[in-house]
């Protein structure tokens, strides 16, 4: 995968996190559209909140960081996004622990202790290509907070804000499902931005189209967040250039 190719991915998630908002959150039909924006096109406009009012939007990030370097980049994007707020970062699907000792070191040096890691429920796993990032950080040195229960800590940050948070989530939905069977209501209060599922083109080589990797390594999750009634926006998993 090129650079231009992750940019524009990373890109897709992030700038759809800031679409014009819907009037209202209950009830709402879901968009499965596909989406891609540009967020440079955007530089100088006024960020815009489902609220109508102007200031950054308050987002939750979930993350399988650690594995294709794709999620590292779109951390390190939000943290350079003046009209992003984010209140949170919760990881997702096999080891989630490795996966927020990335985002707790990556917070260290960006000098943004102040946001809050959660960890998603741990499956078993032994893929951590980035793990000699983080050999000689010990998560437990994070000077900021870290839930060791993710989902909890997602369903109080939407529970207890003000405004519907947007949740990015750019990894399977194991964490997300788990947070929605904890409390339901979440699905009304909040609004997610995702990848998943949408697949334009094949990647690489293939000749046909193939799963996308966030469908398939937690269908039934991905099913539970699709039945609940979720303001939502699928991106597009390939750039429109490609
Ligand atoms: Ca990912």
């Amino acid at each position: 995968m090129t650079v231009n190719c992750l940019r524009g991915r990373v890109l897709a998630a992030l700038s759809a996190a800031c679409l014009p908002a819907a009037p209202s959150l209950a009830g709402q039909t879901r968009r499965e559209a596909s989406v891609l924006q540009d967020a440079e096109s955007r530089k100088g406009a006024p960020p815009r909140q489902r609220t109508g009012s102007v200031g950054p939007l308050r987002v939750i990030l979930d993350t399988d960081i650690g594995g294709d370097i794709d999620d590292t980049w779109a951390l390190v994007m939000l943290l350079k996004s003046p009209e992003l707020d984010c209140r949170l970062v919760t990881t997702c699907s096999g080891d989630t622990t490795y996966r927020a000792t990335l985002v707790a070191r990556l917070l260290e040096i960006a000098k943004r202790t102040d946001i809050p890691i959660g960890i998603g429920p741990a499956q078993k796993s032994d893929r951590r290509p980035q793990a000699e990032w983080v050999r000689d950080y010990d998560l437990s040195s994070f000077p900021g907070t870290v839930h060791a229960d993710g989902a909890g800590a997602l369903v109080a940050a939407v529970m207890s804000s003000p405004e519907p948070l947007t949740i990015v989530a750019i990894g399977p939905f194991t964490t997300i499902a788990a947070a929605l069977r904890r409390e339901p209501r979440i699905a009304t209060r909040s609004r997610i931005v995702a990848m998943a599922g949408n697949i334009t083109k094949p990647f690489g080589d293939a000749t046909k189209a193939i799963p996308e990797f966030n469908v398939k390594i937690d269908v039934s999750a991905l099913r539970a967040v699709f039945a609940a009634p979720w303001d939502m926006t699928i991106t597009r998993s390939t750039p429109a250039a490609s």
